[in-house]
């Protein structure tokens, strides 16, 4: 019978949504799940993961030499996967579906500046609603690191397991010293949920991902779950090779949410057993009405007391809400506007970067930032 984990009175409507997976292939976000899988939290949220070290983040401006840097890159890559691929499991007790964004919706949020570490900031946007988009500004401006992104994600059913490829990219771009710039394009793992039939989701993450520095460093990344070379979930190796060879000059391996090794001095190399920080945001009361947290206050308190006629009730008004406003737009003849970014067709860095490692697909579009957020100074107008 299916789901250990699963409350008995929704057993049947989990067992109908795994029919629903199993046959709607590319986009979960609508399909109606039942209410214990429910998270209260917006896709919106999720890019937060990439800073919750901002000491780890911060730490590769100060980076000497172009390997070094590469290995600072590649360090904070693999502590944010904890935060990424784990973090519902032990705060929600199991992987749950997040609500799924409204075309519009933000999120902001910073790191405070702590021990000389600058402060960080994020600004997020729903840049689609169907398929979701969404797309990230993450900065440090004191120690010259930009990091911008955009996820999609498109899903498939195999073997009693979903099949996440995640659509999208991110570039970041470090100032260096001598006013020149380094980028780095970081491709993102595929995720298989498993444990869906016991009603308790996880992720494990599989295949390769990269990080190409415009320096012609290269971090492959290589997943492997129970079962594999290791035999334990959420395993990695990363290699690290210099310009112009596949040959690794360095190996890092281990365990991505405990510990791993630098191969080569028999170092840790990453540990995030240790806290992490949550990004601060603002209060509630003191949001913009679009503002991921404001926008979906009602639906989330109805999750977490366990009210779902208020959940889906207020989860109605907003769709409903959303729905209109694209019938206005249709009837008015006009679009809606991205607030805080610009589409671009092809990423210009992801192609040029894209090259050394063969990336798949060869193009892909973008979303740069306009420098018109919340956190962002008023240009200083230099005196004529
Ligand atoms: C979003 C981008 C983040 C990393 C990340 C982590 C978890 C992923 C999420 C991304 C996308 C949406 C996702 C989620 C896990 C489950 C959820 C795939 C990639 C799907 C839509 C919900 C499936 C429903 C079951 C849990 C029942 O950087």
């Amino acid at each position: 019978e299916v789901g250990e984990a699963v409350p008995a009175a929704q057993k049947s409507s989990w067992a109908s949504f795994l029919k629903s997976i199993a046959s709607v292939s590319g986009d979960l976000s609508s399909l109606t799940a039942p209410p214990f899988i429910l998270s209260p939290i917006s896709l919106t949220e999720f890019p937060a993961y990439w800073c919750e070290r901002p000491e780890l983040f911060a730490a590769i401006a100060d980076a000497t030499t172009d390997e070094d840097r590469s290995v600072a890159v590649l360090k904070w890559f693999i502590s944010t996967l904890k935060g990424q691929y784990t973090s519902r499991n032990e705060k929600l007790g199991s992987e749950k579906k997040p609500l799924n964004p409204v075309l519009g919706e933000l999120f902001y949020g910073y790191w405070p500046d702590l021990n000389g570490r600058g402060r960080t900031n994020l600004v997020v946007e729903q840049v689609s609603h169907h398929p979701p988009i969404t797309a990230y500004y993450i900065s440090n401006a004191s120690k010259g690191l930009y990091l911008q992104g955009h996820n999609a994600q498109k899903t498939s059913f195999s073997g009693g397991s979903i099949i996440v490829k995640q659509l999208g990219h991110a570039t970041l771009t470090v100032d260096l010293p001598n006013g020149d710039k380094e980028e780095f394009l970081i491709t993102l793992p595929r995720l298989r949920i498993d444990g869906l039939w016991y009603g308790s989701p996880y992720i494990e993450l599989t295949e390769n991902s990269f990080i190409q520095s415009s320096t012609g460093w290269l971090s492959t990344i290589e997943y492997k779950g129970k079962g594999y070379f290791s035999g334990k979930s959420h395993t990695f190796k990363a290699i690290l090779s210099p310009p112009g060879s596949n040959n690794a000059k360095r190996t890092f391996e281990g365990l991505w949410h405990l510990t791993s090794k630098d191969l080569k001095s028999g170092h840790t190399f990453t540990d995030v057993q240790g806290p992490k920080e949550e990004v601060n945001v603002a209060i509630v009361e003191e949001m913009d009405d679009w503002e991921s947290r404001k926008l979906w206050q009602h639906v989330a308190k109805g999750i977490r007391d366990g009210d779902f006629e208020t959940a889906s009730r207020e989860k109605s008004k907003i769709e409903n809400e959303q729905r209109q406003r694209r019938k206005d737009e249709l009837a008015a003849g006009t679009k809606w506007e991205l607030k805080h970014f610009e589409h671009i067709e092809s990423d210009p860095t992801y192609e040029r970067l894209g090259r050394f490692f063969k990336a798949n697909p060869p193009t892909e579009d973008t979303y740069i930032y306009r420098h018109n957020g919340p956190y962002d100074e008023v240009p200083v107008v230099a005196a004529a």
